[in-house]
């Protein structure tokens, strides 16, 4: 089975192709490359603590409305860390252990979440406006998913259950960033300023505590965070109730309705390289529904899945019609104008904002998909006032970072650690393990381009904390004349971005067997942050780097 496994993370296989594995794998498939298979070259009985899965498409469709995450209001107001004289409204959240449904035929499933809820509470916000929140660990002493104690920062005499909240696509100081190493055990708290001095886009905050964080994020630590501006306000896009989060991600179940995170087939070291689920939910439901007037709505999109990528298409049904639709922004605010698309794709972290007009549709159902699948449906009401909100031409100038003002170039490698049976033990950045020394130390306020040099047979989505930056190009080289020579033989030229990632950005797709260029200016705080990959099974197991921002002489 290792071999089998190889076989489809290298090239297709007639029963599966690879493009299926990663971004549309269907049920049996996830759950067998991410749990029974690995690791063994004989088919075992299923480890103990892997229960009996839910095949997800059994269940009924459309069946439950999509949930609408409530706005977090502040419990008071507090001084300023920058300037005490100024008073910044004050959050509380507490992550706790609660149970709730995730579809109608299923029982209530434990999980974890911000203010008891999955995904947790929206925050507003408006740039330039700080806030502070208060992050409280009220979760159990025991974790209920499978700890690997064998992964760097989740050894046996740590407390089972450390939590530490990263705001993805914030620009915070580097003790407000959630530093994986800053985790905290049930019981504690700690308050993080955040002071929003930058465009208005959609964050999420996320659970990163090292070595396991894949499993406070796969419980349910997630929720979505708003910057709002008056170049956004100036745009008459649709808002209030027709604009909507969609936190989408994937997840496995057994039987009872209960989460079921894949496990090896070694008890001692659980850890398994990817995981994808066969059910899909949206706000925290499977195939959840909404009912829409037939005007234009603002769809602000999250993939916070683990480790799928996803495709997603609005469908007439079974057919194979895809309207049109247009994406207005990416991971850190708005394009410089409409991307018209019929699909968009979002791999682990990425965000898209995507405006849909259904005025076209009244009275008829559409499906959002995730390839063939189906995520979640719209009933259009056939009957509605088209509303007043625009479609501007042009939305916000995004100007090129110049590659002639970089002042230094790094040439990073993703790599691969397999074990002599060539099964995955981890992946690397640059080659390094998360406790070598800082090797990428930028200065405030300089630009850099960073390559990605990818050996890999993945794709990884490589999110740096703190900074935004612009995609050059990608470009495909030879695995192998690097892999022997160490010299890079380009293979065609470079690709420009997609239009609809021609804009800021704070997560990048890099491909496999490509350089993936991006350009970066570090600025706002000096101090210790991290990149990493963004697949969290990646992330926990070394594919996570400190990078420290220094000040200039
Ligand atoms: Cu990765």
């Amino acid at each position: 089975m290792a071999l089998a496994l190889r076989r489809m993370r290298q090239s297709p296989t007639p029963t599966l192709p690879q493009s299926a594995r990663k971004d549309g794998a269907p049920a049996s498939s996830g759950q067998n490359i991410a749990g029974q298979n690995i690791g063994s070259g004989i088919s075992h009985p299923a480890p103990a603590t892997l229960r009996k899965q839910l095949n997800a498409s059994s269940l009924a469709q459309f069946v439950d409305s999509l949930p609408l995450p409530e706005t977090i209001q502040p419990i008071g107001s507090r001084p300023g860390p920058d300037n005490p004289a100024v008073l910044l409204p004050y959050y509380r959240v507490a992550m706790r252990q609660f149970e709730a449904k995730v579809h109608r035929d299923l029982p209530p499933t434990r999980q974890w979440g911000y203010a008891s809820s999955s995904p947790g509470p929206i925050f507003e916000t408006r740039s330039g406006r700080g806030l502070l929140v208060e992050w409280v660990n009220e979760l159990p002493q025991k974790h209920f998913l499978p700890i690997d104690h064998n992964i760097h920062g989740a050894e046996a005499d740590k407390p089972e259950v450390r939590t530490v909240v990263h705001l993805h696509g914030a620009k915070a100081g580097p003790k407000n960033d959630g530093y994986p190493e800053s985790w905290y055990a049930p019981g504690k708290s700690v308050v993080y300023h955040y002071p929003n001095r930058q465009d208005a886009a959609m964050l999420w905050y996320h659970d990163h505590a090292l070595g396991i964080n894949r499993l406070n994020i796969f419980a349910g630590l997630v929720g979505a965070f708003f910057v709002r501006d008056e170049v956004e306000d100036a745009l008459h896009l649709p808002r209030g109730k027709y604009e909507i989060p969609l936190v989408i991600y994937d997840r496995l179940f057994d039987l009872d309705g209960q989460l079921n995170y894949p496990v090896s087939n070694n008890p001692k070291s659980p850890w398994v390289p990817e995981v994808y689920g066969d059910a899909v939910l949206v706000n925290g439901k499977i195939f959840p529904y909404l009912e829409v007037e037939p005007r234009k709505y603002r769809f602000r999109v999250l993939n916070g899945s683990n480790g799928r990528a996803i495709h997603l298409t609005f469908s007439g049904g079974q057919s194979q019609w895809f309207p049109k639709f247009h994406q207005i922004g990416s991971d850190q605010g708005l394009l410089p104008a409409p991307v018209e698309l019929t699909r968009v794709r979002l791999s682990p972290g990425e965000r898209a904002d995507l405006i849909f007009d259904f005025s076209e549709y009244a009275g008829s159902n559409l499906v959002l998909r995730n390839d063939n699948f189906n995520v979640m449906q719209f009933r259009v009401a056939a009957k509605g006032a088209p509303g007043d909100s625009a479609l501007p031409k042009s939305l916000r100038p995004v100007p090129k970072i110049m590659e002639s003002t970089a002042v230094k170039t790094r040439m990073l490698t993703l790599g691969e650690i397999d074990d002599p049976q060539k099964r995955p033990l981890m992946s690397l950045l640059n080659n390094a393990h998360w406790s070598m020394p800082v090797t990428e130390n930028p200065v405030l306020d300089s630009v850099e381009i960073w390559n990605f040099i990818n050996l890999t047979n993945d794709d990884h989505p490589i999110h740096l904390h703190l900074v935004r930056f612009q995609i050059l190009d990608r470009r495909a080289f030879s695995i192998n004349t690097y892999s022997t020579t160490g010299e890079l033989k380009y293979l065609g030229p470079p690709v420009a971005p997609d239009p609809a990632e021609a804009g800021w950005k704070d997560t990048v797709r890099a491909d496999h067997g490509m350089v993936t260029r991006i350009i970066i200016r570090f600025e706002g705080f000096a101090g210790r942050y991290v990149w990493h990959c963004h697949i969290l099974e990646h992330e926990d197991n070394e594919m996570m780097r400190p990078f420290d921002v220094v000040e200039g002489r």
